[in-house]
């Protein structure tokens, strides 16, 4: 099953974003440019939009959220830049492509990483400076504190140390469900609490959205497992095996495809009745509620639990 969603005008706004590709430091910003430009699903910012349409209903403005889907997708790039690194995965291929430290060198790559995250903060900041009404300033600061937060030690990077440390040795599965849970599901809850806190979710909503990306994250990096053991290289467009070859225990190695598959479905099933049980009262009492968002969302997460790249 295909998604219909048109990412063009995502994509257009991400490169809107980029420095440009000029000066003593142009090396760097024609790798932040390729990484960017090469492809990828675009999940992050897409969920990242459908959460904040889902509060916003019918004022809902792309341009009130354009600087945190360019912002998120820059922090998840920079992440896969590090990842294919000879000191993580040592993977040469990415999106279709040759990784970021086959073209430009380990120094480079480093450092286009590193670049971009500092990048996705100031177009945040700089956001939140060009706007007058405090209601959404405060909303935008919280934004920003939990992409910081979820990206951090407490989110992906403390996902990432937990999974280089126990490489090629047995993992417990409190440990596994740890390294899911930040290394993949927390950009995922990232995404979708900052769209419902712009969107203007309460902090009740606002937890029940945390706690739907949740069961999307972990489904999505059980169902990257699967295609790491299943699919070709060509359809993936990055190394396949990669898993057995770096040693990696996950989900698929101590339970097998098809019990991950059964899990997959069965925590993407979850996402969607909360979805469904937290827009009821939206449906209810909120004038401008538009049921769109929600069937998008429901799309996505359908998309995700059988997606094959
Ligand atoms: C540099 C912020 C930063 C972190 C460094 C290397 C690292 C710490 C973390 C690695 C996190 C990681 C790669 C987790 C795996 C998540 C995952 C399944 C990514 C694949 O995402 P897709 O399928 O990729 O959305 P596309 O290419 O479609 O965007």
């Amino acid at each position: 099953m295909g998604l219909n969603y048109d990412i063009s005008e995502i994509e257009e706004s991400i490169r809107k974003y980029l420095p440009s590709r000029e000066g003593f430091q142009k090396t760097v910003c024609e790798a932040m440019y390729t990484s960017l430009s090469s492809g990828g699903k675009r999940v992050r910012p897409m969920l990242l939009y459908e959460a904040y349409r889902l509060f916003a209903g019918r004022r809902a403005d792309m341009d009130m959220v354009a600087p945190f889907m360019a912002a998120i997708e820059m922090i998840h790039t920079s992440s896969l830049i590090h990842d294919d690194l000879p000191c993580m995965d040592n993977d040469i291929l990415r999106r279709g492509k040759p990784t970021t430290w086959v073209t430009y060198g380990e120094d480079m790559a480093v450092l286009t990483g590193d670049a971009l995250i500092i990048e996705a903060f100031d177009i945040m900041s700089k956001a939140a400076r060009n706007i007058s009404d405090i209601e959404s300033i405060k909303r935008y600061l919280q934004a920003i504190e939990i992409l910081a937060k979820k990206t951090g030690i407490r989110g992906m990077i403390g996902g990432q140390v937990l999974d280089v440390e126990k490489t090629g040795k047995a993992l417990a599965a409190e440990e596994l469900d740890f390294i899911y849970r930040l290394k993949t599901a927390a950009l995922l809850e990232a995404a979708m609490t900052i769209g419902a806190v712009i969107g203007g979710a309460d902090e009740k909503e606002r937890e029940s959205v945390e706690s739907i990306a949740n069961s999307i994250g972990l489904a999505f990096q059980i169902r990257d497992d699967i295609l790491d053991e299943t699919a070709n290289e060509e359809d993936l467009g990055k190394t396949v095996h990669s898993d057995s070859k770096n040693q990696k225990t996950t989900y698929v190695s101590i339970y097998g495809v098809q019990k991950s598959e059964e899990k997959v479905m069965e925590l993407s099933q979850d996402a969607k009745s909360n979805l469904e049980n937290i827009i009821q009262r939206r449906r209810r009492e909120c004038e401008d509620y538009t049921e769109e968002a929600y069937r998008t969302l429901a799309d996505i997460i359908d998309w995700l639990t059988v997606r094959i790249k």
